[in-house]
């Protein structure tokens, strides 16, 4: 007879999720089992780390839409969930992650590991999931994978944890008593989709109408609600100046003249400055987080505002907003498309055209150095070179965000830069590489991740997995034997302080020997020069490698930063905006309006 792990397996698969990242333990393998008994349709990626299972889904549920499924044994198993669990909750990335429990009624076994690997799961994830459910029986289990696909994918997306006893996992399944039911509007996030009221969407097109420099700040929330092509079209008839959070980067192509690229302290120099200039900023899909809103100085203060948002809750945590459309975001711009009526501004995109084109010399000049030692500019350029629209470039957190940000453009709608910015957490990229390496490896597209030498060093384990599967993903480590940003905190707020940042030690750590060790393509780019050549090896190659650049430790995207070093002998203190409270702003109307 079939057994519950066939059932959840049944269950999975009548969802639409073909992949499922973790590592085994004794309470899951019936759930091994069920999966490999279904497979291709459904199949299992083995990780090296549960950490990694959780990254994995994240990247999965950010490219395909569906919930993102990691499994974990008990205990220590589960104790590596968190990293990407608050990932997931902070970005509003819809996951499952299926966790394997004691028997029910060792409930007095659990403390102390009295019963080997217990403790209070449910406490301790409960802080960390939308929702977290303890399946008290065989018979409650259907409703509860259901539970779990609803909540996941509903408003506002997030993860949910599903606690299954092993006596549950193990348990025969009646297939006469247990159905495996779906409910199929809950394969996809967002699974309802809702609009504003009428009058402010009227309210709304007035006001854009009436803006003389309108702007929208673009964020992640588009391309959850998968409005990126909608967005485009809209733009491209009303052409405001567009502005992208890094998690909205790719919602409308880089490419057109009216988008001024990330706004962001280590991101385009143009963005920053444009937007000052705006007379209404439309917050959509973005929450005005303290990187994307400059420490929260923007919105300023004399700039009307609308914010679209599908979240009730989201609407003026930083600030009062002129107008608030709360609903879904796809829908939203399709009811408000109907009533635009506002055109083109002449003077508003000859000032975006100007300040651009003078950042473009800038960033057109820092691509081309060739000298020694190597700028990660020079870099990204020759990424940007190979890349098609069908790849996918992958994030770490530090500067890596920085150098993807404002030196390689978006050129297509669409979801194909990720990162990580729920906690900005190093060791996000290679992990994530798994789960867009699974959906790339069906779709035939390329993965390429950016990393630092801290943020790489996170995960080397998981190079063997990439390798092992066959996963078509380049890793860049751009190494500069530092954590470079604390280094420079350090010296520049901290009197030359060098205290634990040193990562490398004379030639070593030499990445790309240990990645050729775990069965990848390893190269190391000690030139200008070698960039290209070493690059088009690995585009080409048919497998996963490491292309580790030893770049120059001066080199930094953030402004601040470059600023400080141009100018060594000025004394600058460290900046306020790191304590200060943020002043909470209400938004004027617009004249005219
Ligand atoms: C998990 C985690 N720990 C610490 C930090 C703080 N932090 C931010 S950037 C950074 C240095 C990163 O070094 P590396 O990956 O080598 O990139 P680089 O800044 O040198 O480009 C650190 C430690 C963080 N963001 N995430
Ligand atoms: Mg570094």
């Amino acid at each position: 007879m079939p057994h519950i792990g066939d059932f959840l397996a049944e269950m999975l698969m009548r969802y639409d999720v073909d992949y499922v990242f973790g590592m085994p333990g004794g309470q899951t393998t019936a759930l091994h089992d069920g999966i490999s008994r279904r497979a291709p349709k459904i199949r299992h990626v083995l990780v090296r780390d549960e950490r990694s299972a959780a990254y994995a889904a994240d990247a999965y549920a950010r490219l395909t839409g569906k919930p993102g499924i990691c499994d974990v044994t008990v205990g220590p198993g589960t104790t590596k969930l968190p990293d990407g669990l608050v990932e997931a909750l902070n970005a509003s990335i819809p996951m499952i992650a299926l966790v394997g429990e004691l028997p029910l009624d060792w409930l007095s076994l659990r403390s102390k590991g009295v019963a080997s690997q217990g403790f209070d799961q449910v406490a301790f994830l409960q802080t960390i999931t939308k929702a977290t459910y303890l399946v008290p029986s065989v018979e409650a289990l259907p409703d509860l994978i259901r539970t779990a696909f609803r909540v996941a994918t509903g408003p506002r997306p997030g993860p949910v944890a599903l606690l299954i006893p092993h006596e549950v996992m193990d348990a025969e399944w009646d297939e006469e008593k247990i159905k495996p039911v779906i409910d199929d509007r809950h394969k996809f996030s967002p699974s309802i989709r809702y609009a504003p009221a009428t009058q402010d969407i009227a309210a709304a097109a007035k006001m854009i109408a009436a803006a003389k420099r309108p702007a929208i700040v673009a964020g992640g929330g588009i391309h959850a609600s998968d409005a990126t092509q909608l967005l485009t079209e809209i733009c491209d008839q009303l052409q405001p100046l567009v502005v992208t959070s890094l998690s909205g980067k790719g919602t409308v192509p880089e490419t057109r003249p009216y988008v001024a690229g990330v706004l962001n302290a280590l991101g385009s120099a143009a963005a920053i400055e444009l937007i000052k200039e705006a007379d209404l900023v439309i917050w959509c899909g973005s929450k005005a987080s303290q990187n994307t809103a400059m420490n929260w100085t923007l919105p300023l203060a004399n700039q009307a505002t609308i914010t679209i948002d599908a979240d009730p809750l989201e609407h003026g945590r930083t600030f009062r907003p002129t107008l608030a459309l709360c609903g879904d975001v796809k829908l939203t711009l399709e009811v408000l498309r109907a009533q635009l009526t506002a055109k083109p501004i002449k003077s508003w995109l000859a000032r975006i055209a100007e300040v651009k084109a003078a950042n473009e010399v800038v960033i057109g000049t820092e691509m081309a150095v060739e000298s020694s030692p190597i700028q990660p500019p020079r870099v990204m350029r020759a990424v940007a070179e190979r890349l098609t629209e069908a790849d996918v470039v992958i994030s770490d957190a530090s500067w890596s965000a920085g150098w993807i940000g404002a030196y390689i453009k978006s050129i297509a709608p669409g979801r194909r830069f990720l990162y990580a910015r729920g906690q900005g957490g190093l060791g996000y990229a290679v992990p994530a590489a798994i789960g867009a390496g699974a959906v790339q490896s069906d779709r035939g597209g390329r993965v390429i991740t950016v990393s630092g030498d801290g943020g790489h060093s996170y995960a080397i384990g998981e190079l063997a997995t990439l390798a092992q599967n066959g996963y078509r993903v380049i890793n860049i480590v751009l190494n500069n034997g530092t954590l470079g940003w604390l280094q420079m905190w350090q010296e520049f707020f901290f009197s030359n302080l060098r205290q634990s940042v040193d990562l490398g030690f004379g030639e070593k750590p030499n990445y790309a020997a240990a990645a050729d060790a775990m069965g990848l393509k390893g190269i190391q780019v000690r030139s200008a020069a070698g960039i290209d050549a070493a690059l088009d090896e690995a585009f080409a190659f048919n497998g996963a490698s490491v292309v580790e650049v030893l770049i120059d430790p001066r080199a930094t995207p953030i402004h601040s930063f470059r600023r400080r070093l141009a100018q060594p002998d000025r004394k600058m203190a460290r900046p306020g905006t790191v304590y200060e409270l943020r002043e909470w702003k209400i938004s004027p109307s617009l004249d005219n309006a």
